[in-house]
């Protein structure tokens, strides 16, 4: 069974090979996504953010049932906040601010309960969790080493948010020589206007971060090659 598939996306086809390609999920967290949480309480409308949970999680499935490295991220910081600088502590006038307690515990803050992944995304004990504690997902974690460890060149990139933190790893990726593929579907902002553009700059220019295509378009390029046989 071939690894490599072509993958029909914008700006154009790209060829991935199965065996070098990761999916990176990011910050599918209860602070972002649950009503009452850390994101409704900044004035978002949460159920935009929602929609994007069952398309990714039948790509979760899907990625699993091949073998697929998955990596989950979450961005938080240490409880005594060191790790959060003023300048992201303290931007804007939000009624609570990361570290504060909320509905779900204190906000953004590691081993609180809205701070871990959304029940339907939950990692598995054998995936990667990636605690970062900016927007990007490579900034002071150790991901650059466990995509080398395993030999990844390609990201299928999902999460949340698109112009926020999506964006901000894609960049970060490209810039370190890795081919995105920013799953349409299996992104999501609060604003509607920040989530067609913010797929549209992916593609732009002739594709300057990556690609984007949706889930629908990768499940059966997925589906159709043999599980990896677990090893003996
Ligand atoms: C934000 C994120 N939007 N995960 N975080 O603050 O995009």
């Amino acid at each position: 069974m071939p690894t490599t598939v072509i993958l029909d996306a914008l700006p154009g086809p790209i060829e991935l090979d199965l065996d070098q390609t990761a999916l990176i999920i990011i910050d599918m967290q209860r602070d972002f996504l649950l009503p009452g949480g850390f994101g409704e309480t900044l004035g978002n409308d949460v159920s935009q953010l929602q929609r994007v949970v069952e398309p990714l999680a039948a790509l979760l499935d899907a990625a699993r049932a091949v073998g697929m490295l998955v990596i989950h991220t979450r961005e938080g910081h240490l409880p005594d906040l060191s790790d959060c600088p003023p300048a992201k502590l303290n931007r804007g006038q939000p009624s609570k601010r990361i570290g504060d307690p909320g509905a779900f515990g204190r906000i953004l803050i590691r081993g609180e309960y809205g701070h871990d992944i959304i029940d339907e995304l939950a990692p598995l004990d054998t995936e990667v969790v990636i605690d970062k504690p900016g927007k990007g997902a490579f900034y002071a974690t150790e991901l650059s080493k466990v995509l080398a460890d395993n030999e990844i060149t390609q990201l299928l990139v999902t999460g949340v948010t698109t112009e926020v933190c999506v964006h901000t790893t894609t960049r970060e990726a490209n810039d370190r020589g890795f081919e995105c593929v920013v799953v349409s579907d299996c992104v999501g902002s609060y604003f509607p206007d920040f989530q067609r553009v913010g797929l549209e700059m992916i593609a732009a220019q002739g594709g300057i971060f990556g690609w984007t295509a949706p889930g629908t378009a990768i499940i059966p390029l997925l589906n159709g090659r043999a599980p990896v046989e677990p090893a003996v």
